[in-house]
């Protein structure tokens, strides 16, 4: 080869490098050639029953996939080939199957998709591509699959100027400006990467919601995107201002028992359908962290609920509203209050309104307790919302996981109705026989190139929707299958990063807030420790609010000596989490101050168990650095030098969470750091300099 010829090769070879884009929606032809040559000999073609959009985006997507997969071209039949061989879509009636459900099964040497709806259809071609992606035997498939939870959304907290509240990779992918005019090719790629998880909303905008949405200008914003996810089955929604009718309806009142009011919103609504047929409807953050809301006017959350709810009803939109409330009382505890506010509207709120409950009762924190909302309402749809974004985990520079910390949730026992209760059953509203189910996810994408910024964050976004779908898979197998499709199908590689995958969640409890331990970060920022901020906006915005450190000892004490906030939950998990002596020690300090030189079943007194627990916290981010060296042959190079440089900050800052908490800790216990772990080299004084730096403009 000429030198220039062999430059250019070489060339052309590194812009093939992996920038992450293409997320798990890959389709590089297959590693393992013997899997690769049995599934080009049993597919041939493709054959749909109906023509529609979103039968034709399943159909794009497996002629996509599959070519780029066995490198062989999957031909679109107009009757099934005799060749055998054929990939048929099928609407069928399946008394098993829910709307959204399919069935893929192999009969006669062809295979078949079949569901009630072209929904099922669009999933089941996603689900038969991830089978070859992640190469399973495909001659007697037999899947019978139905999503657990119906509404199953992401939530942008996108801003109309482009900026992402608590956002870490880049802008908001919504280009607000050139819409509806240009239409940015990413939307369908993102709307294709929502469709294969089986997500089927997303809400655009932030929950601090500007009012410029329900403008007839936006509105117009929003049905351009609208137009592109349709196919997918993805239907968009919005958050509201709840002062709207003052903002932009000209309005001097946004009362929402006015008439006015009220009919604006009604008026509202038909605007918004007549432009996006299909809306899905809102999301509301009223009076929470000073966004207005119905108590500006001597008003409820039932009254600003139902007044939207019945606007949206004749149209079958539905309320998001927000349980996301807490009053600045420096002694009360902010972990009950939205409990307080809302258990008494049982059954108050329209049959329209679903309300949206966070993980837990303060706010995605690395670990806390299930919110003791789930299970406490019986008679009012509940809704999760977790976050994807690590605006309490790092950032998209940490590593982390977030499959075991959602599942820790949802398989928590409520005891609501007896053992069994779990959370998830109240979720999709089987405890309580809800009229809706839903579950969200605070999105953690952006402009980035590979969406997330962290290459591994994109497998929270992938968890959210496969656990919305089945919240019975477990981590470790929606582990496995995102990395199959995203980084290797290399047996040893894909086993060592998921292992590290799998422990990250528990590693970072272990250097940010172990035992129990929670909101400890900078201030405003969420970034970094700062467990000596003792004043703030709020006295709940502090860190001293949460950890109450003494020269006793550490810790919230939410039993029934305390706050009692544990007592809003069943009497079957106030006896565990209620007592000093049964409390698991990752919620110890949650609910317990416990004193300093206390005997833990670990043997360690409290003091030297914390220590322990930020030392070995910060030792293993160093281990997952040593793992993840291996796997360097294995996965795209970008990537490996991408998530080596972010391992690396991330063991920096362990080390530095470790010495901040354990230092600044030592200043109450008056003990020693236990042999034999080494003295930090910095000081206190220090690391409080280096907090208020991140803190900067
Ligand atoms: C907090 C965030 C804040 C959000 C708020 C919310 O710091 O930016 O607006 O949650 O969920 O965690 O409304």
């Amino acid at each position: 080869m000429q030198p220039i010829a062999l430059l250019f090769a070489l060339l052309c070879f590194e812009a093939k490098a992996d920038d992450g884009y293409r997320l798990w929606l890959k389709y590089d032809p297959l590693q393992d050639a013997s899997k690769r040559a049995s599934y080009s000999k049993s597919i041939n073609s493709v054959y749909a029953s109906q023509e529609s959009s979103t039968i034709s985006a399943a159909v794009e997507e497996l002629q996509m996939g599959l070519k780029g997969l066995l490198g062989k071209n999957i031909t679109l039949v107009k009757s099934m080939d005799s060749k055998r061989g054929n990939i048929v879509l099928k609407i069928e009636n399946n008394e098993k199957l829910s709307e959204e459900g399919y069935r893929i099964f192999s009969q006669n040497g062809n295979f078949y998709i079949s569901s009630k709806s072209e929904k099922g259809l669009l999933y089941g071609s996603y689900e038969f591509l991830r089978q070859v992606q992640t190469l399973q035997d495909l001659s007697k498939i037999n899947i019978e699959s139905n999503p657990k939870i119906k509404l199953r959304l992401l939530n942008h907290w996108d801003n109309p100027n482009g900026t992402i509240e608590r956002g870490y990779a880049g802008a908001s992918l919504w280009k607000w400006h050139e819409l509806p005019y240009v239409i940015d090719p990413r939307y369908k790629d993102y709307a294709r990467a929502n469709a294969s998880i089986g997500i089927n909303g997303t809400v655009l905008n932030n929950v601090n919601a500007s009012a410029r949405f329900m403008t007839a200008e936006y509105l117009e914003k929003v049905e351009a995107l609208a137009k592109v996810f349709r196919p997918y089955q993805i239907k968009v929604f919005l958050s509201v201002r709840f002062s709207a009718p003052r903002n932009v309806g000209g309005l001097p009142t946004a009362d929402p028992l006015d008439p006015q009011v009220r009919q604006w919103w009604k008026d509202k609504a038909k605007e918004i359908y007549s432009i996006i047929p299909d809306f899905g409807g809102f999301v509301v953050k009223a009076n929470s962290e000073g966004e207005p809301g119905p108590q500006d006017y001597n008003r409820t959350h039932v009254d600003g609920a139902n007044m939207l709810a019945e606007a949206l009803e004749p149209f079958n939109g539905i309320v998001m509203w927000r349980a996301f409330v807490y009053k600045a009382d420096p002694n009360g505890d902010r972990t009950k209050e939205a409990y307080y506010e809302f258990k008494p509207f049982d059954g108050q709120f329209h049959k329209n309104v679903i309300v949206q409950v966070k993980n837990g009762p303060l706010d995605f924190q690395p670990r806390e307790p299930f919110h003791p909302l789930f299970g406490a309402m019986p008679q009012t749809p509940l809704m999760m919302e977790f976050q994807l974004t690590q605006e309490y985990l790092g950032f998209a520079t940490h590593l982390v996981y977030e499959a075991p910390m959602f599942k820790e949730v949802l398989d928590a026992d409520t005891y609501a109705k007896g053992k069994g209760s779990t959370v998830a059953k109240v979720i999709d509203g089987s405890l309580h026989n809800y009229r809706f189910s839903a579950i969200c996810g605070v999105a953690n994408t952006g402009s980035d190139r590979n969406w997330t910024g962290h290459p591994i964050g994109q497998v929270n976004w992938y968890t959210l929707g496969r656990l919305a779908w089945d919240y019975s898979l477990s981590s470790e197998q929606i582990a496995e299958e995102w990395i199959k499709m995203t980084l290797t199908t290399q047996p040893k590689a894909v086993a060592t990063i998921k292992d590290m995958m799998l422990k990250s969640r528990e590693v970072m409890v272990n250097y940010m807030t172990p035992l129990g331990l929670h909101h400890l970060m900078g201030e405003g920022i969420h970034y970094g420790p700062q467990p000596w901020l003792d004043k703030s906006g709020r006295p709940d915005w502090t860190s001293t609010y949460y950890h109450r450190a003494d020269t006793i000892g550490l810790g919230f004490n939410r039993s029934a000596t305390g706050s009692n906030a544990v007592g809003l939950y069943a009497p079957e998990i106030q006896a565990v989490w209620g007592s000093e002596e049964n409390c698991p020690l990752e919620f110890l300090l949650w609910f317990h101050h416990v004193r300093w030189d206390k005997k833990l079943p670990t043997g360690k007194s409290l003091w030297d168990e914390l220590c322990f627990r930020y030392y070995g916290g910060a030792e293993e981010v160093k281990k997952m650095q040593e793992q993840w060296i291996p796997i360097k042959p294995f996965i795209d190079k970008e990537i490996f030098t991408d998530v080596l440089g972010r391992l690396q900050i991330q063991h920096r800052e362990a080390v530095w969470w470790r010495d901040a908490c354990v230092l600044y800790f030592q200043t109450f216990s008056k003990k020693p750091i236990p042999e034999p772990l080494e003295k930090p080299k910095t000081t206190l004084e220090e690391l409080k300099k280096l907090v208020l730096i991140y803190q900067m403009r």
